[in-house]
């Protein structure tokens, strides 16, 4: 697949990746760490509403499953640019890995765990990796990732977008909306 894409494709699949690093910056060092995924777990129970002691330790245990996947060991720190390329050398690669990081994703934004993430989960979500989006961007993220339109994110609609965002080089709006409008 990597060898018919363009270096244009190249670019926007990078500038997709250099988003979401940014997004997970959490502690806005300039660095992803693991720090910055324990921050999102903290986060993220902190501010969804009534959630269970056992979830909590369910997305604390997703996030630092996450941050070992990426290879940020206690310590580690990757600049934000390095990572991006990282990340989008190994979405392009043909030998890309299967572990189902995006399945743990929905089940943490999912954090009453009844199997769609409704639009308050997904503002709580969004509030932590986009301090600074309105609410407004959050919507319109949140709807075009429902692709039905049925008013909730079901798993079905959350890993096509996850793949659509990870894996395609062309441009579509679902890249622009996954982890909010992209970066230049
Ligand atoms: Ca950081
Ligand atoms: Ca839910």
């Amino acid at each position: 697949m990597n060898m018919s894409v363009t270096e244009q494709q190249k670019a926007y699949h990078l500038r997709k990746l250099r988003t979401r690093c940014h997004r997970m910056d959490i502690n806005h060092d300039g660095y992803l760490s693991r720090e910055d995924f324990e921050l999102m777990a903290k986060r993220l129970v902190e501010h969804a509403s009534g959630i269970t002691k056992e979830k909590s330790e369910e997305i604390y245990a997703a996030f630092l499953g996450i941050a070992d996947y990426i290879g940020l060991k206690p310590g580690v720190k990757i600049p934000l640019e390095e990572a991006a390329k990282i990340g989008s050398d190994r979405r392009l690669s043909p030998e890309q890995p299967t572990e189902n990081i995006d399945d743990l994703l929905f089940d943490c934004i999912d954090t009453n765990s009844d199997g769609h993430i409704s639009i308050e989960e997904f503002k709580v979500y969004f509030k932590v990796i986009g301090h600074d989006m309105s609410d407004e961007e959050i919507k319109h993220s949140f709807d075009t990732i429902d692709s039905n339109g049925g008013g909730e994110i079901s798993r079905e609609e959350f890993i096509a977008a996850a793949n659509d965002f990870y894996c395609g080089v062309e441009e579509t709006e679902l890249s622009n909306a996954f982890y909010g409008k992209l970066l230049p």
